[in-house]
């Protein structure tokens, strides 16, 4: 339904627009429209202004014959899409004007929209931003994933205990999504193989549908446009009548039972593998159907089987689409009459893999015995894929098999398979070099790279700090710098000026003031805009030491509570993150922050010195929110142990100060920022290393630090939450384990803590600190990481500005 002219920009078209997709696609008017239906009619309004640029597009990409990427991974986490839409096309001030006219409230709309949680964390968010990214440089793509009916579960707390209840995203319409039911696959499952020769032909026992569902992305001002798709289960046939009317009535249903599990919920596991039958069904059910649809359309360019590698490139998002390897070979032998040598040596050509952790627990392995199983006809590919590495590289020793004790290590696989293999930082690609990959990399030298991790100004600075990018703009002259982000270099000289750094500072406090409310509404706690805002949100996991940090808080409350006349500086502790439902250790974590919160804020000498806040149900909408407001951004994990993080990166970009080890990105951050500016404790991964092998060295650590021996003894007493017994285990894993060295860090930690409420206590220097943070840190635009990728991995440098520049200008 599209009625006005869908590129126009103007408040009065938008508003015509909005009105007339109430009235026709909605069948609402205006006098008994609900915020939801303003958001669906301003949503399809918004849409009807991307179809033109994304069909410009897609034809200069074939026009050019442009080599195209296909971002495969089982994780996309957008959150909400509408406002990086308006934002994107330049409408922000138009769509508020239009539905103002109407009486309608822009941002009320805008939050009404669900989040599409289609991720759990890092790695999820950073194919959105790439998604983003993608479309903003001109980089023609494909995102292929799921689409999870459910994303991720939203968290509540229970008495502190955190409880799932699942997200169902889908519930009202998606105006998103344009389903393409000439797009469907079948994949199979199961089943057996016949024929000894080169084709064989697998019969699955069972079948799925998997039908495509376009999502447009839209890059910053409407220059490009590419397609994230994602893959829905249907059943074949949709209901067995035969069987119902036999009586069978489970039975038939059972193909349709299949069909909708295969994509009804996202695994909720963040940096730990899922050995489960289910998972490996989704695997290759996306897999699968993402490489035949590139394939297809491969094929329909009509070019020899040669080309491939110059039209596209296949990056595989950790090793969950790491079948992709065999599919394509598979795929290469049926369908394009290639014998297999040929094929496992193309498909190097077209592949490539991201690492994204070196953690043991999240390495990916499959059993022989269930791949074989679930996919008969790729477990026999995946032992010759093996094979022809071995012959390929006769000198290479046996462990580098990608099958070892009858577990298909799915990283070595991936890295047989791909032309190139990435990190994302600098410290994490040395490392892989180092442990993981060392003999594979010592037999292929070349193809480790390193992309170090970036995010989307758009949405983590432009839309999420108005306050600061109004001043960002205004000091340098217009909104070059959105996609220019290197641009913020341009602030550096304006530090030096009080006058300005007073305007820095007030942006700040705007954003805190508006947390702060928002605190009020949400849960009843006001923390006083005044006070350091020291922020933690991330996933709970051990390796992040979400524990050092409430160790250091009790350790804060304890000193203040000794002497409660000292000019302490105000500190308000905000916290956010999910623990994957099955890790107990990491919901012991979540439930010792919530009684320490009920403890410290309902002591009368805390107030107005410090706060403890854990806003349930953290996603990226309430990162939106929290970020812009963050003085002290923690980034604490164990070092060698974050691959990357990339909160790290929204945090110090919107000018909080980083306290953090010499871990993933961070030691590329502190290198732009200055030393100077960022607040480094802890051992390095080589101490960590070092430190690990010491024996007692947890015991040894609290014997020295008078102020976590008194913390420890004081969880272990039940001065937070009244049972001495609730936090045995964590007690036990802090004195007798302690495999993240949080004990060992923790005195540095502290004396750190300290020093930041010295430093926050010269105002006028910590705000120096934290513009030089936001001007130093262009770099980190995941525009950049695109690129290095365009040029490191994907081959694909050079002309493709020009053809962002002629498609169609939606402003
Ligand atoms: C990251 C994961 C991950 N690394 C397994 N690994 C998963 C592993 O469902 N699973 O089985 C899901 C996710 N996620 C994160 O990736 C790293 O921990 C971060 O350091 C990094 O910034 C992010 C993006 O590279």
């Amino acid at each position: 339904m599209m009625t006005v002219a869908p590129r126009s920009t103007s408040p009065k078209d938008l508003g015509r627009s909005i009105s007339d997709h109430l009235t026709y696609s909605i069948g609402k008017d205006a006098a008994h429209a609900s915020v939801q239906d303003w958001r669906m009619a301003l949503s399809l309004a918004v849409r009807d202004r991307i179809v033109e640029p994304w069909f410009a597009s897609t034809r200069a990409t074939y026009g050019g014959r442009l080599k195209r990427v296909h971002y495969l991974s089982m994780e996309f986490l957008i959150g909400r899409l509408l406002e990086d839409s308006v934002v994107n096309l330049g409408l922000d001030n138009a769509a508020r004007e239009a539905l103002r006219g109407f009486g309608v409230d822009y941002d009320e709309v805008i939050h009404d929209e669900p989040e599409a949680a289609l991720g759990n964390g890092g790695l999820g968010r950073l194919a959105a931003c790439y998604m983003e990214s993608m479309a903003t440089v001109g980089c023609p793509a494909y995102g292929y994933g799921l689409r999870y009916e459910h994303g991720l579960f939203r968290q509540r707390f229970d008495h502190g205990r955190q409880v799932e209840t699942a997200e169902s995203w889908l519930k009202s319409r998606n105006p998103w999504e344009f389903e393409r039911p000439e797009a469907a696959y079948e994949i199979g499952f199961g089943g057996w193989v016949e024929g000894d020769g080169p084709k064989k032909i697998w019969h699955p026992a069972e079948s799925v549908i998997a039908a495509a569902y376009d999502t447009p992305i839209i890059g910053w001002r409407g220059r490009w446009a590419n397609t994230l798709r994602l893959w829905s289960g249907k059943p074949v046939q949709e209901f067995d009548l035969a069987r119902f009317n036999r009586g069978e009535y489970v039975g038939a249903a059972a193909a349709e039972s299949l069909a909708r599990t295969i994509t009804r919920v996202l695994y909720p596991d963040d940096s730990t593998e899922a050995g489960k039958e289910l998972r490996l069904k989704q695997e290759y059910f996306f897999t699968a159907a993402s490489v035949r649809d590139i394939m297809r359309r491969f094929a329909q360019g009509g070019e020899p089987v040669a080309r491939l590698p110059d039209r596209v490139a296949i990056q595989m998002n950790d090793t969950h689409p790491a079948i992709s390897g065999a599919e394509l070979v598979r795929v290469l032998i049926d369908d394009f009459g290639q014998d297999f040598d040929d094929a496992a040596d193309m498909a190097v050509r077209v592949l490539n893999y991201t690492n994204h952790t070196l953690l043991p627990e999240a390495l990916e392995s499959w059993s022989e015995g269930l791949f074989r199983k679930v996919l008969p006809r790729h477990m026999d590919l995946v032992e010759r894929i093996d094979d022809h590495h071995k012959r390929r590289h006769p000198s290479r020793p046996w462990e580098l098999s990608a099958i070892h004790h009858g577990q298909i290590q799915m990283g070595n696989l991936a890295f047989m398979q791909s032309g190139q293999v990435n990190g994302v930082s600098a410290l994490h690609t040395d490392l892989m070099k180092d442990s993981v990959f060392h003999d594979l990399n010592a037999l292929h030298p070349d193809r480790i790279v390193n992309v170090t991790n970036g995010v989307t100004p758009r949405r983590w600075l432009y839309s999420a700090n108005p306050a600061l990018s109004g001043l960002i703009t205004e000091t340098l002259g217009g909104t070059g710098w959105v996609d220019h982000l290197d641009q913020l270099a341009g602030l550096e000289p304006h530090v030096s000026d009080p006058g300005w750094l007073d305007r820095y500072a007030a942006a700040k406090r705007t954003s805190k003031v508006a947390l702060s409310n928002w605190l009020g509404k949400t849960m009843g706690l006001t923390p006083d805009p005044d006070a350091l805002f020291d922020v933690q949100i991330k996933r709970i996991h051990e390796y992040k030491r979400q524990l050092l940090n409430i160790l250091e808080t009790i350790a804060f409350w304890d000193a203040i509570r000794q002497n409660p006349e000292a000019a302490w500086q105000p500190r308000v502790k905000i916290f956010g993150g999910k623990a994957a439902p099955g890790y107990a250790v990491a919901k012991e974590i979540i439930h010792l922050i919530n009684d320490v919160a009920q403890v410290v804020n309902s002591d009368p000498a805390m107030k107005g010195r410090l706060m403890v806040v854990y806003p349930p149900n953290y996603n990226v909408s309430m990162a939106v929110r929290l970020i812009p407001a963050a003085d002290l951004s923690e980034q604490i994990s164990t070092a060698g142990k974050e691959a990357s993080g990339t909160g790290n990166m929204k945090l110090s970009m919107n000018g909080a100060l980083t306290i953090g080890t010499l871990d993933g990105a961070n030691v590329e951050i502190r290198e732009h920022v200055g030393p100077e500016n960022f607040f480094l404790f802890g051992m390095t991964t080589q101490q960590v290393e070092a430190r690990r092998a010491l024996p007692d060295h947890a015991r040894k650590a609290i014997a020295g630090s008078p102020e976590l021996s008194r913390a420890i003894s004081l969880i272990a007493t039940g001065t937070f939450g009244g049972d001495p017994a609730r936090y045995g285990r964590l007690v036990d894993i802090l004195t007798n384990w302690d495999s993240y060295l949080v004990c060992s860090d923790f005195a540095d930690y502290l004396s750190t803590q300290r020093r930041i409420d010295a430093s926050f206590g010269d105002r006028a220097e910590w705000n120096r600190m934290a513009a030089l943070n936001t001007a130093r840190m262009g770099w980190f635009s995941s525009d950049r990481s695109v690129r290095d990728y365009m040029e490191r991995v994907w081959q694909m440098e050079g002309s493709y500005e020009p053809a962002a520049k002629d498609a169609g200008r939606a402003t």
